[in-house]
C-alpha cells in the first residue's frame, strides 16, 4: 500500500535557487519584515502594532518563546517575529461570502500558504453532517451543538481536547479545568510533537521538566553548544544574547548537519554594527549525522572523565560509577560512524570544554524528534553534570521552546499525563474529583479517531491535521469523527478536513483588546509576565479563548456549582486567584503578574534535584547506531524561513538560497551523484516502514552542503512520510528528523491534477 500526500495547488513554477547564505539578520531582515508587514496590514497599523512587541506594557510577541531580557530596545522584533504579528494582524478577512463561494471540498485541496493568506476569521461558521458548506451560527447555538455532541458520548474519554502553545496561562487554565470537569485527561499538545523529549529527560535527571539558565546565565556562559536549532529562522533573537555572550568572551560550538546561516554570523539588525560584517557566532562547527549526537556526548564525556567535578558529583549527584563504566566500554568505531565527525573534531571539542569554567547546552527540533531523543537529552545531561555545570552560573541545560506559551500551558495544567499532585490540588480548590487516569497524547489520540474510539475533537488553536504525522491516516482519522471544533484566529487545513458535522470558533489574536483586562503568558526562561493587546479586533463577533471556554461550560454543565465560569469570563484575574492557589510559584500572582516574575527552578536556584533518588541522576544510554539500508537516506523535516510550523508566510527560505518554492529536497553532491541524480531533478520521496510506503511526489532535488547520507525537506508537505507508530521512546514524539527514504525519478504530474 502506498500513501501519498495530497496534491496541493503549491505554485512551485517560478521557482529559483541559489547558493547558501553564511550570514543571518542586518538590513535584509529588516526590509523582508517591513515588506510583509505593510503587505498584511498598511503602513499606519505596522508603526502602531511593531513597537508594542515585546514591550512592559505591549503584547507578547506570538512569534517564538525567546525570552526578553531586561534591556529591551524600542524595536524589540525581529524579522519573524514582526511576520508572525503581521500574520495575525492583517487587514484581510474571511467571512460568510468567502465560505459560500468555497466548499470544503475545495478548501481540503488548497496550499496551506493560499489558506493562510486568506485572512481572519470573522464569525462562527457551522458544517452541518452531510453539507460541504459552512454556514454561519450564532455562539450560542454553536455552544449548544459541542454541549450536544459531549453529552452523547458513551463517556468523557472518548473526546480529545487539543492545544497548539499560543494559548495564554488564564485560557489554558480555564479550559484544563473544563476537561477535566467533563472528566478526561484527554489533553494532547503541539509539546508532544516537540519539546515532550526534553521533558521526559530532564524531569528524570534533573527533577524539573524545564530549562535551568536564565538569559544572564547565556550572556556569562564560557561556552554555548548550539545543538540541532536553527535560530536565525526560529528564534532570531537568541542571537543577540549569543552575541553578547561572545563579546563576553564565549566560544559557541554549533552541531548540526546543516550549515545554517543564523550559527555563522550575525549581523544584529538592531546596531549600527548590523551594517558591517557583523559578528562570526560558531566558532566550532560540527556538521554532524543526524541522530549522531548520543554518540557526540558520550565521545565528549569520555574525552573528559578525566576531569571530572568530583566535589560535585559526591554531593549532588547519583549513578556516575555506572554511567562511567558504561562510557570506558564506548566504541570509537561507533562514535564516528554515528557523527560523521573525525577523532581529531571530538578531541578538539572536549579541549574546548575542558578549557571552559561553565558551559551551557540548547537545543530544540534537532535533538527531541527522533527514537531515542528521550535517551540523547539524558546524555547531555551527563555530559553537563561531569563538570558540575549544573546549577550554577553560567551553566546548565537549555531546551529553546517553540510556541510562545508552549511552557506556560503546560504549567497550567495542559497534560495528558498530570501529575496527582496536581489533580489533588485541583479538586481541593474546585471540590470535584478530577479524572485520575491519564489521558491520551497526540499520536495516540490520532489512533483513537482512527480506530472510533474517539468520536469528539475540539482544537484550541493549532492545524492538528497538518502538525501532526502520516497525514494520509491522520486526515482519515479526523473525518471519522462526528464532530470537530476549530477555536482559530486563522484559516487552515484543520478546518476543511474534518468532521461529519464540524463548528470554526473565531478568537482574538496576542495583539487585540480584550476587554476582559490582560493575559499572561511563560518564556522559555520560565519567566511570567503580562501582555496587553491593544488594536481593534479583527471582527466586532470574535470571543477570547477564555470567553469561548466560559461559555462552553455553561452550555455544557448549566449552572455549575463548582466553578464560576461567568466571573471567569469577565475577570482574569478571577482566574488567577485560583491558579495562584492549585499550582505551585504562583502565590500573589495577580499582585506579581504585571511587573512579571520568574518561577522556582530548583536546580537552579538552589542546587537541589527533586528527582525519585533527591539527586541528579547520571543515567546509562545505549548507544545505537542509526544504519540506513544500502541507497537509503535519512530525511529531516524543517522549517523554511518563510513559515510557522504550518503557516506558511511565503515561498522564499532566503538563507538557504531558495526563492518562490517548497517542494524541495536538500541532498549532499556526492549522495546526488551516487544516485545518478543532478541538481535540479524531480524526483519522488519515498518512506518505508513494515506496514507500507509513502510517498510525496515532485520535489527539486538541489544539491546542497548537508552530512553525508542525510537530506533535509520542508514540513508540513513531507509529513505524509512520518509513520504514525515511528514515535521517540517514552516521549512518543513523532521522528520528524529521521525517517528512512529512498528518492526516485519523479512520475510526470498529470497537469490537469491541479
Ligand atoms: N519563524 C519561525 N519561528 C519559529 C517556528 C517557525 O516555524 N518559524 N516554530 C517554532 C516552534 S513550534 C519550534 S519547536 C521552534 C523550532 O526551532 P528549530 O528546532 O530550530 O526548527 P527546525 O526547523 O525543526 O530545525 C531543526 C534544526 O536542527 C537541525 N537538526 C535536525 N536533525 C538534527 C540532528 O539529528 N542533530 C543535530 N545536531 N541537528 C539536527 C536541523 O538541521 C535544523 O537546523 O521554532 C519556533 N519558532
Ligand atoms: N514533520 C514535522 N512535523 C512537525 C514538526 C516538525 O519539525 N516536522 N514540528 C512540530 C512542532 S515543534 C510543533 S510545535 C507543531 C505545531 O503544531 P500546531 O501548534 O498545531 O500548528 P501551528 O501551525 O503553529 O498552528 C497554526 C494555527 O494556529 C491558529 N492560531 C494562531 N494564533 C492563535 C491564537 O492566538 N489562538 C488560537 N486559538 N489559534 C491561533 C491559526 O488558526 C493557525 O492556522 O508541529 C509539529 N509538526
Ligand atoms: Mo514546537
Amino acid at each position: 500500500m502506498v500513501r501519498k500526500a495530497p496534491r496541493e495547488d503549491t505554485g512551485d513554477e517560478g521557482m529559483r535557487v541559489g547558493p547558501p547564505k553564511d550570514w543571518a539578520g542586518g538590513l535584509p531582515a529588516v526590509a523582508h519584515a517591513m515588506e510583509t508587514a505593510y503587505r498584511q496590514m498598511g503602513v499606519g497599523r505596522t508603526a502602531l502594532t511593531l513597537l508594542q512587541v515585546n514591550q512592559k506594557r505591549g503584547f507578547d510577541c506570538p512569534g517564538c518563546a525567546w525570552p526578553e531580557g531586561e534591556h529591551r530596545s524600542p524595536a524589540e522584533f525581529c524579522e519573524n517575529g514582526a511576520k508572525a504579528v503581521a500574520e495575525e494582524a492583517t487587514t484581510r478577512r474571511v467571512g460568510r461570502e468567502f465560505f459560500a463561494a468555497h466548499p470544503v471540498g475545495e478548501l481540503a485541496v488548497r496550499s496551506d500558504h493560499w489558506l493562510g493568506q486568506q485572512g481572519r476569521l470573522t464569525e462562527p461558521m457551522h458544517k452541518p453532517a452531510g453539507s460541504d458548506h459552512y454556514v454561519p451560527i450564532a455562539w450560542e447555538a454553536a455552544f449548544e451543538i459541542i454541549a450536544r455532541e459531549l453529552r452523547a458520548l458513551g463517556g468523557p474519554d472518548e473526546a480529545v481536547f487539543y492545544t497548539s502553545g499560543r494559548t495564554s496561562n488564564e485560557a489554558a487554565f480555564a479550559y484544563q479545568l473544563l476537561v477535566r470537569r467533563f472528566g478526561t485527561n484527554n489533553l494532547p499538545d503541539c509539546s508532544n510533537m516537540c519539546h515532550e523529549s526534553s521533558g521526559s529527560a530532564l524531569n528524570q535527571t534533573l527533577g524539573i521538566g524545564k530549562g535551568t539558565v536564565s538569559l544572564e546565565d547565556l550572556h556569562r556562559a564560557e561556552l554555548i553548544f548550539v545543538v540541532g536549532q536553527n535560530p536565525g529562522t526560529n528564534h532570531p533573537r537568541m542571537l543577540t544574547a549569543l552575541e553578547r555572550a561572545k563579546r563576553g568572551g564565549a566560544r559557541i560550538v554549533a552541531v548540526n548537519p546543516l550549515p545554517e546561516a543564523g550559527l555563522l554570523r550575525f549581523k544584529n539588525p538592531q546596531k549600527p554594527s548590523g551594517l558591517g560584517k557583523g559578528t562570526a557566532l560558531a566558532d566550532r562547527f560540527l556538521q554532524i549525522r543526524l541522530n549522531g549526537d548520543m554518540a557526540l556526548f558520550q565521545a565528549l564525556s569520555l574525552l573528559l572523565l578525566d576531569s571530572a567535578d568530583r566535589e560535585f558529583i559526591d554531593r549532588h549527584t547519583h549513578g556516575f560509577e555506572e554511567w562511567e563504566r558504561h562510557l570506558r566500554a564506548l566504541d570509537w568505531d561507533e562514535v564516528l560512524e554515528a557523527t560523521g565527525l573525525s577523532r581529531a573534531e571530538l578531541e578538539a571539542t572536549a579541549e574546548d570544554v575542558r578549557a571552559a569554567g561553565s558551559v551551557v547546552v540548547c537545543w530544540a527540533m534537532g535533538l527531541t524528534q527522533h527514537r531515542n531523543s528521550v535517551a540523547t537529552i539524558r546524555e547531555v545531561v551527563n555530559f553537563l553534570l561531569l563538570r558540575g555545570n549544573v546549577g550554577r552560573s553560567g551553566a546548565g541545560v537549555c531546551p529553546v521552546r517553540g510556541h510562545s506559551n508552549v511552557q506556560g500551558d503546560r504549567t497550567m495544567g495542559i497534560y495528558e499525563k498530570p501529575s496527582q499532585a496536581f489533580l489533588d490540588a485541583l479538586g481541593k480548590e474546585f471540590g470535584f474529583s478530577p479524572p485520575g487516569h491519564h489521558g491520551l497524547d497526540t499520536v495516540e489520540a490520532i489512533r483513537a479517531m482512527r480506530d472510533g474510539s474517539a468520536k469528539v475533537f475540539v482544537g484550541m488553536g493549532g492545524n492538528f491535521v497538518r502538525a501532526t504525522p502520516d497525514s494520509e491516516v491522520t486526515e482519515a482519522a479526523l473525518r471519522r469523527t462526528r464532530l470537530t471544533v476549530q477555536i482559530s484566529t486563522k484559516l487552515n487545513r484543520s478546518h476543511a478536513v474534518c468532521g461529519r458535522e464540524a463548528l470554526i470558533l473565531p478568537t482574538l489574536g496576542r495583539t487585540e483588546r480584550d476587554p476582559a483586562g490582560y493575559v499572561t503568558v511563560e518564556d522559555s526562561m520560565g519567566l511570567v509576565h503580562a501582555s496587553t493587546g491593544r488594536l481593534r479586533p479583527a471582527s466586532a463577533d470574535l470571543l477570547s479563548e477564555v470567553a469561548i471556554v466560559c461559555r462552553l461550560a455553561r452550555a455544557l454543565f448549566g449552572d455549575d456549582p463548582h466553578v464560576p465560569w461567568a466571573d471567569f469570563e469577565h475577570d482574569y484575574g478571577a482566574i488567577r486567584d485560583r491558579v495562584s492557589r492549585v499550582i505551585p510559584g504562583f502565590e500573589d500572582f495577580n499582585a506579581r503578574a504585571p511587573g512579571g516574575f520568574a518561577l522556582p527552578n530548583a536546580p537552579r536556584d538552589e542546587r537541589r534535584f527533586p528527582t525519585a533518588t533527591g539527586k541528579a541522576n547520571f543515567t546509562v544510554n545505549a548507544l545505537e547506531v542509526l544504519r540506513v539500508p544500502p541507497g537509503r537516506l535519512l530525511l529531516q523535516t524543517v522549517r523554511s524561513h518563510d513559515q510557522y510550523n504550518t503557516t506558511i508566510y511565503g515561498l522564499d527560505d532566503r538563507y538557504r538560497g531558495v526563492k518562490a518554492g517548497r517542494r524541495v529536497v536538500f541532498v549532499h553532491p556526492d549522495d546526488l551523484a551516487e544516485r545518478d541524480l543532478a541538481d535540479g531533478d524531480l524526483v519522488d520521496l519515498i518512506s518505508e516502514w513494515p506496514d507500507g510506503e509513502r510517498r510525496a511526489e515532485g520535489f527539486r532535488a538541489i544539491a546542497y552542503p548537508t552530512a553525508r547520507g542525510c537530506c533535509a525537506a520542508y514540513f508540513p508537505e513531507t509529513n505524509v512520510l512520518v509513520p504514525l507508530d515511528s514515535v521517540a521512546e517514552t516521549s512518543n514524539t513523532p521522528t520528524s528528523k529521521s525517517v528512512v527514504v529512498r528518492l526516485a525519478p519523479a512520475i510526470p504530474r498529470n497537469p490537469d491534477a491541479g
